[in-house]
């Protein structure tokens, strides 16, 4: 049940309590899902998302965290169900009689112990117990929410079933009230399968090979990276009243006549299910700046939808734009009831949504932010550290920002999955802007199955993260097998219905096909390509990279006419192999492709439709096993633990010098080191 969101019979009470307040025309409506499938008629579309805020403290809600150390319990790799048909959930995992491991929530299992959890395929058991608070009960809802689980999940508290849900990287979060045990202990169990096949997002696959221990499920796939699986994210309890803010949408422009513009939309939950006889009132809308004084607001009455007008914006900018970047506004809304007798207005909800106020547009050569044509310089990333895989760090991941912003970067793409709500949440305080990716990552075999999880994990991904203002783009896929035949019907489905709830961004790929056999890029705002020069192709040939990716560039844009980004290039590095001459894997090749793709980049930057250079990778990061990898992908800037090689210092010369030539910033102290009298610092540039 969606809850009261009144469209037509609205009665706006509008109370302007300052004089530039608007009433809700222009909001874009909510995007008619009924898209045309072309070839796919039977092709059931994604059930549009529901709620799925993240958990805020505030003067009707509760936040308590479940992280901590978990249960856990593997099952055979040969029978994965095995739990589900002896029914672990309804006791201690302990009761199994099998092995109780100790296990940190949020983490991937996999880097934990000492044995071959490692590699285990199917499926692995958490649980812990925990307590709530007697005075919960009847007056409030307690949900439960995971930031992610991956791949899939299924979810009981005390023994009986309270959600489930596949594809990792994405939230899920159900309303548990009725299975808990308030005042009392309660125990939640879940069920964790890694396991990838054709029609996962991304796909893999399981098959029996004989080993000398017999026949034992090897799980293989062609992506780069290792599957770690696990609760990888933040599990939460909170609490919201029982009729609530459910959703909350917002999105943002800068007007011509120098107004900020923000249109918002709530949704409220709730009012059949209270018993209370509640009669919404209003709901007062405020926007505070960061020295918290309201720079707009608005009381609505009946309608759920508006537009706040916001004198003297203070604009989101990104990093190095400008000298205040990442300016988020509080947008604070409360939720009014009428007590029995009618008259007193009290508050049942509130909720407060940071927001910043920028304008994106895109055109055929230029993606805009307020105005200004972007220059993207920036990175693939991975969410990937060792012992944690996976699993949200909150020390991983400031010291990532901090990194990202000593190198001048403003950018990165989250290949190859959405990351975490808090990664998005520091992009949006510093200035950070995300091409935001699903995890549709190498496509391959396409089918009507497959396109209706794809569309899911879009679906999904964009609810999730549409309130962001660092979110200038949504990827589709990193490096689909797009020239194959099935993917012009499979793509043209896909985007079509992405387009219909891209909620103002533009529409991207990672794509390694060329420009004439690629059955994607057609139908993208931005043509995105990944090419390794002088790595995979000319290897050792440093001497080969200018042209060939000038040429190539070129060709993308003549095809398509599009903005055009390099999203990968690079080379494996091992940190501290040096070789002069630059050989393949020292430090010194490293610097050298770099440099020459420098150069490329230059001639392409005259040229208005070249957006943007993204180096692969940020960091190292560990991969399957593979003749080809030396403990993981050694292409990163930084060492896993996050120290720079030697061309982190190269890239960060460039990266500031760009900035410095595009938006006049001012370079850090350090960027060179004295030579001798005759080098002014700087001038080296
Ligand atoms: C790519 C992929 C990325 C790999 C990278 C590499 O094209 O998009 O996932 O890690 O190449 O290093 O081979």
């Amino acid at each position: 049940m969606r809850g009261v969101f009144l469209t037509s019979t609205w009665l706006l009470c509008s109370i302007l309590l300052l004089p530039y307040l608007a009433n809700g025309e222009g909001f874009m409506e909510e995007p008619d899902l009924e898209y045309p499938l072309f070839d796919y008629g039977n092709i059931r579309l994604p059930t549009p998302s529901r709620g799925l805020l993240y958990p805020r403290e505030s003067a009707t809600r509760e936040v308590r965290s479940l992280d901590g150390m978990w249960r856990l319990v593997r099952s055979e790799a040969s029978d994965p169900f095995q739990g589900i048909r002896e029914k672990w959930y309804e006791n201690s995992l302990r009761k199994t009689g099998r092995n109780v491991l100790a296990m940190p929530v949020p983490a991937s299992y996999n880097d934990i112990t000492t044995d071959d959890l490692r590699d285990h395929v199917g499926t692995v058991w958490y649980e812990r117990t925990f307590f709530v608070p007697r005075l919960w009960k009847g007056t409030q809802r307690t949900w439960l929410r995971f930031g992610s689980v991956h791949y899939s999940a299924l979810v009981w508290i005390n023994g009986r079933n309270a959600t489930h849900h596949s594809i990792g990287h994405l939230p899920f979060e159900a309303d548990i009230s009725s299975l808990l045990n308030f005042g009392g202990e309660n125990r939640i169990t879940v069920m964790c399968d890694n396991r990838l096949g054709n029609r996962t997002i991304p796909q893999g696959s399981v098959n029996n090979v004989k080993t000398d221990n017999g026949s034992v499920p090897i799980q293989s796939y062609t992506f780069d990276f290792f599957n770690y699986a696990g609760i990888h994210r933040s599990v939460h309890l909170y609490t919201t009243p029982i009729v609530y803010i459910s959703d909350l949408q917002v999105s943002s422009q800068l007007t011509s006549e120098g107004l900020g513009r923000i249109d918002y939309r709530i949704w409220i939950d709730g009012i059949q299910e209270s018993h209370m006889g509640v009669n919404l009132s209003h709901i007062h809308v405020q926007l505070r700046d960061r020295e918290d004084q309201v720079a707009a607001q608005q009381i609505n009455k009946g309608i759920y939808h508006g537009t706040l007008l916001v004198p003297d914006p203070h604009p989101w900018w990104p990093y190095l734009m400008h000298p205040d970047p990442g300016y988020l506004y509080d947008l604070q809304f409360e939720l009014f009831v009428e007590t029995n007798e009618g008259e007193a207005k009290v508050m049942q909800d509130s909720y407060r949504l940071p927001v910043g106020i920028r304008n994106l547009k895109w055109n055929n050569e230029s993606l805009l932010l307020n105005g200004v044509p972007l220059y993207l310089r920036g990175f693939g990333r991975h969410e990937d550290a060792d012992i944690r895989g996976k699993g949200l760090d909150n020390a991983l991941l400031a010291r990532d920002f901090n990194l990202i912003k000593w190198i001048g970067a403003n950018a990165y793409r989250t290949s190859h999955y959405p990351y975490s709500e808090e990664s998005m949440q520091f992009a949006d305080e510093h200035g950070i802007m995300i091409i935001d990716e699903c995890p549709g990552v190498n496509i391959d075999i396409f089918e009507p199955q497959l396109l209706e999880n794809h569309m899911s994990s879009l679906e999904q991904l964009i609810h999730r993260d549409r309130n962001h203002p660092s979110v200038i783009a949504w990827s589709v896929a990193n490096e689909p097998r797009s020239y194959k035949p099935g993917a012009l019907k499979y793509f043209k489905s896909l985007v079509n219905y992405t387009r219909g709830i891209a909620h103002g961004r533009p529409l991207t790929a990672a794509i390694n096909a060329n420009p004439s056999t690629c059955h994607l890029t057609q139908f993208l705002d931005i043509v995105g390509f990944n090419r390794y020069n002088s790595w995979y192709q000319n290897t050792g040939r440093t001497d080969m990279i200018v042209n060939l990716l000038t040429d190539e560039a070129q060709k993308w844009r003549k095809t398509y006419g599009k903005p055009v980004i390099q999203f990968e290039y690079g080379g494996d590095t091992m940190e501290g192999m040096h070789s002069l001459p630059a050989f393949v894997w020292s430090e010194e090749y490293q610097v050298e492709l770099f440099s020459r793709h420098f150069i490329a980049f230059d001639k392409l930057r005259a040229e208005k439709w070249f957006i943007g250079e993204f180096v692969w990778n940020f960091a190292d990061f560990r991969t399957a096993q593979t003749i080809t990898r030396v403990g993981g992908n050694k292409k990163g800037v930084f060492t896993r633990n996050r120290q720079p090689k030697e061309v982190a210092f190269l890239l960060r010369r460039r990266y500031f010098a760009l900035a410095q030539e595009l938006h006049q910033c001012q370079l850090p102290e350090d960027l060179t080191v004295y030579i001798s009298k005759k080098v002014i610092r700087h001038q080296e540039l």
